[in-house]
């Protein structure tokens, strides 16, 4: 069989200890399919996807979101336990342009990639050739990756290695006022989704409780100042924003 370095949306991936459920032979590879994967939109909780630990060669990253509970538990498995965990490769589909979520952490100021996770599939112990790669040659040229996986990652030498902090909506690992600022800035946009906590596709309200709650874990601490203080409301003008932002929505045509 011709292996060319295309493939369909049938995908990709052996798994092993983390659903299983076989499907097809492609190039020569038995693959396998999960039953439930979940839309990236709908996580809440992002995770660090770097290379192996001690076999780093591109020293880059990029950030998978999560919200199936037995997906998370997996990544955590990862973060724990390393390669024993078993099904270490992530397998997922992105789409081509930056939305804020999916950054390099292991560069520093953590830019942002021109492409992002759109869904998680599975975790596996390994995927078909074409889907191996490493955030940075993705980022040469993503609509071309995307063009010949049909939109697929899986890269051989990288697993979740760390769980980023909820509400850390400025990307510097932390979670202080200057979320608060970045969570106001970005407020209602639906493409800029670093201060979309809730993982639901815009910036809202909610995305706010969730920053709160975060805080409200260690307390909150002034960048400036380094002086503990009272957590942030946010005001009348910005719910007044919010609400007309709404009404708008519901007059859209179906
Ligand atoms: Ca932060
Ligand atoms: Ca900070
Ligand atoms: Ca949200």
């Amino acid at each position: 069989m011709n292996c060319d370095r295309s493939v369909g949306a049938g995908v990709l991936a052996v798994s092993r200890g983390y659903r299983k459920s076989w499907c097809a032979v492609a190039c020569g590879a038995v693959i396998a399919l999960t039953a439930s994967a979940q839309d990236a939109r709908a996580g809440a909780i992002r995770f660090l996807v770097a290379e192996f630990p001690g076999q780093a060669q591109h020293h880059d990253s990029y950030v998978l979101p999560l919200s199936d509970p037995a997906a998370i538990a997996h990544a955590r498995e990862l973060i724990k336990s390393g390669l024993s965990a078993g099904a270490p490769i992530v397998v997922a589909e992105i789409a081509a342009g930056a939305n804020g979520i999916n950054r390099n952490y292991l560069a520093p100021g953590s830019p942002p990639w021109s492409w992002h996770v759109t869904r998680f599939e599975s975790f596996a112990d390994f995927t078909i050739e074409i889907l191996d790669g490493w955030p940075g040659y993705v980022e040469e040229n993503a609509e071309r990756w995307i063009a010949n996986t049909g939109g697929y990652i899986g890269f051989w030498t990288y697993t979740v290695v760390a769980e980023l902090p909820t509400g850390d909506y400025d990307a510097d690992l932390d979670v202080d006022l200057d979320d608060y600022a970045a969570w106001k800035r970005s407020f209602g946009s639906m493409t800029d989704l670093s201060a979309d906590g809730n993982g639901d596709g815009n910036v809202d309200v909610a995305d706010y409780v969730v920053w709160r709650k975060s805080v409200a874990a260690v307390g909150l601490v002034s960048p400036a100042s380094g002086q503990r203080g009272a957590v942030p409301e946010p005001t009348a003008a910005l719910m007044a924003t919010w609400l007309a932002f709404l009404m708008r929505m519901r007059r859209v045509p179906r």
